[in-house]
């Protein structure tokens, strides 16, 4: 311990160690000693989160490079390289200790040498650079659900960025218990030319459970720097395992049901596939929109946003169809936005921002005109499909009074969508939990999109939106799902959704505002104010309610005709899909539940029944 009392009082100014010893916690102490002993900064920086402290992040962000100003003097930039752009799944890599396996889905590799590569890279990557130790808290402070995390980085982008999405915690370290567990991230972006990382190729997340640390090192994108995010919601579901709890990728919302009655929802969608913009249906209210971690308190299922901002997918984000975001964007509320294009008057450029493509300007490839192209002649579009917004939720004009309830909000249903062009139906509800858990949740598939590296558009299994982020084997997870609710009174519905429909044209059966309908519905089944249709996949709306709904929320005629192409069962497809999903639960997941495939094959049978009986497209109406 005095060695790390010299450490520190030889690397830290008065007034940065007066900072860090205010928080009593020799944990703390000893693990920014380590990261000094191993990243060698030219200086460091402790941040209290006092104006003056946040400010400066902020100031430095721009300073050094990180981000560059907009006309709108509380609106940043920043750019990441031009290969460094997604979450990396594949050099994203958990640390397993010697004898232990998290199974085939799972990228892992021996903790000691993990330990040593990561280490390795990271060794001597603050020079010439100051650390920033930040304090945050997941969750509410002070509650049942608060996580604390220390965030350890050498980038002003990273920790302006978590200044936005998280909520502040140096005062919380002061006063919490000396055990709490901690979460501890250590990031370098790396060498840096023109304050890129450049050593990409070397890029690396190193997740290791056993010390619950994170270290990311030579890259700047967000889903892989900002530990917060996705790198903590991997110790998350670890903590959440030994805890009988859920750590989810999922928003958190209330849906507006009559006479002003608010029954909140959950829902996992994977990157890129309406989760935020669900999140954000008008009329409504957002808690959150990417990750929650939901308990059992008092005999009931509650939720907290484990954030307190948004990084949004910018591209398509309209003045028509988004509109509170869009004012948000176009405030005085601080963002950054990444990857977008920096117009000639200063300001930021997305794809399909309901405006006249630009012809020139600044963007994550350098100096942009129409018609460049990158070294492998492909045309560079002028702002990165996966470009984002970093805001606060305060803002927000839809932000629902709970947001830091310490206790949370009280579950109603949980939703999980996907991007699929020819399987499910627009909306359903399972036939129980169990049902549920197996056929919407365990059974998710979706089409890739940007968020990640690779191509797009191929169809990936995407259980629960959470594969990318578990670190826990597969079965363990699911049975985790299905004992959730053993001791609840009121269990939430589950619900299944696709925005993506197509017809043999590949024409989108479903508009994007359609939503609002869906919602509305499933609020309605919550208590029970509305039937439905018993089938064998699930219970699946009636017409004539939908007719109603569209009529009030969409104020348009809603056909029959386009009923029976959304809801009519497509027997072959959804066969095929329990075919697929099963054998990845046969070959790959050796601790899958018997009650899985006990379920899956009894969803089968009928269907074949029901082919039998009715044919490879049934409308729902036959089985009313
Ligand atoms: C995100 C993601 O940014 O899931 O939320 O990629
Ligand atoms: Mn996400």
């Amino acid at each position: 311990m005095n060695d790390t009392i010299s450490i520190l009082e030889s690397a830290l100014t008065d007034a940065n160690l007066g900072k860090l010893l205010a928080i009593p916690n020799r944990r703390v102490h000893k693990f920014v000693a380590d990261a000094i002993v191993l990243c060698k900064p030219m200086k460091v920086f402790i941040c209290n989160d006092s104006t003056m402290d946040t400010e400066y992040i902020r100031r430095n962000a721009i300073a050094r490079g990180e981000e560059t100003p907009l006309a709108n003097p509380h609106h940043t930039v920043h750019f990441d390289g031009y290969f460094d752009q997604a979450r990396d799944k594949e050099r994203t890599v958990y640390l397993v200790p010697e004898g232990e396996s998290l199974g085939e889905q799972l990228v892992q590799m021996d903790r000691e040498k993990g330990l040593n590569s990561v280490r390795k890279r990271i060794d001597g990557s603050m020079e010439h650079k100051k650390m920033v130790v930040r304090f945050f808290s997941l969750g509410p402070l002070d509650s049942p659900f608060s996580i604390p995390v220390v965030q350890i980085t050498d980038s002003f982008y990273v920790a302006h960025s978590e200044d936005l999405l998280y909520r502040r915690g140096y005062e919380y370290f002061r006063r919490m218990p000396e055990d709490k567990e901690i979460f501890w991230m250590l990031h370098s972006s790396g060498k840096l030319i023109h304050s890129v990382s450049t050593d990409w190729k070397k890029r690396g997340v190193m997740i290791d459970y056993k010390q619950n640390t994170v270290y990311s090192v030579n890259t700047q994108y967000a889903g892989n720097t900002i530990g917060l995010k996705k790198l903590a919601l991997r110790l998350a579901i670890r903590k959440a395992d030994g805890e009988g709890w859920l750590a989810e990728h999922m928003f958190l919302m209330a849906v507006h049901g009559p006479s002003a009655r608010k029954t909140y929802f959950t829902g996992a969608y994977p990157s890129g596939c309406g989760k935020t913009s669900t999140s954000m249906v008008r009329g409504n209210t957002i808690v959150g929109d990417d990750l929650s971690y939901l308990r059992v308190l008092d005999g009931k299922v509650k939720a907290v946003n484990v954030e307190q901002g948004i990084f949004g997918i910018i591209r398509s984000v309209t003045e028509r169809d988004d509109p509170v975001i869009w004012d948000v964007l176009h405030s005085n509320q601080p963002a950054i936005f990444s990857n977008v294009l920096i117009s000639e008057d200063a300001e930021p450029r997305w794809l399909d921002d309901g405006h006249e493509p630009p012809e020139s300007g600044v963007n994550h490839s350098g100096e942009w005109f129409k018609g460049k192209v990158d070294r492998h002649g492909e045309e560079i579009e002028y702002a990165h499909k996966n470009a984002r917004y970093t805001i606060r939720l305060e803002g927000l004009k839809n932000l629902d009074a709970c947001l830091e309830d310490p206790r949370g909000v009280d579950v109603g249903g949980i939703i999980y969508g996907g991007r699929d062009s020819d399987t499910w139906v627009p909306v359903q509800q399972s036939l129980d939990w169990k049902h549920g858990v197996i056929t919407m949740g365990a059974s998710l598939e979706s089409e890739t999109t940007a968020a990640t590296l690779g191509p797009s558009g191929v169809r990936k299994f995407q259980p629960f939106s959470n594969l990318d982020f578990l670190s826990i084997p597969l079965g363990k997870y699911v049975q985790n799902h299905l004992d959730f609710v053993n001791e609840v009174e009121t269990v939430p519905l589950i619900f299944s959704v696709n925005y993506f429909q197509q017809d043999e044209k590949g024409k989108f059966l479903t508009d994007k505002s359609d939503k609002q309908v869906w919602l509305k519905w499933m609020e309605l089944r919550v208590h029970n104010e509305v039937e439905a249709i018993q089938t064998p996949i699930g219970y699946i709306p009636k017409y004539d309610d939908l007719k109603h709904l569209f009529t009030i929320y969409r104020n348009r005629d809603y056909t029959r005709e386009e009923y029976d192409a959304q809801f009519s069962i497509r027997v072959p497809e959804l066969l095929a899909k329990i075919d697929r999903v099963e054998k990845i639960y046969r070959d790959t997941v050796p601790d899958a539940p018997a009650i899985l495939f006990e379920i899956l094959s009894e969803q089968r049978d009928r269907l074949i029944k029901a082919k039998n009986d009715f044919g490879d497209c049934i409308l729902s109406n036959i089985f009313l």
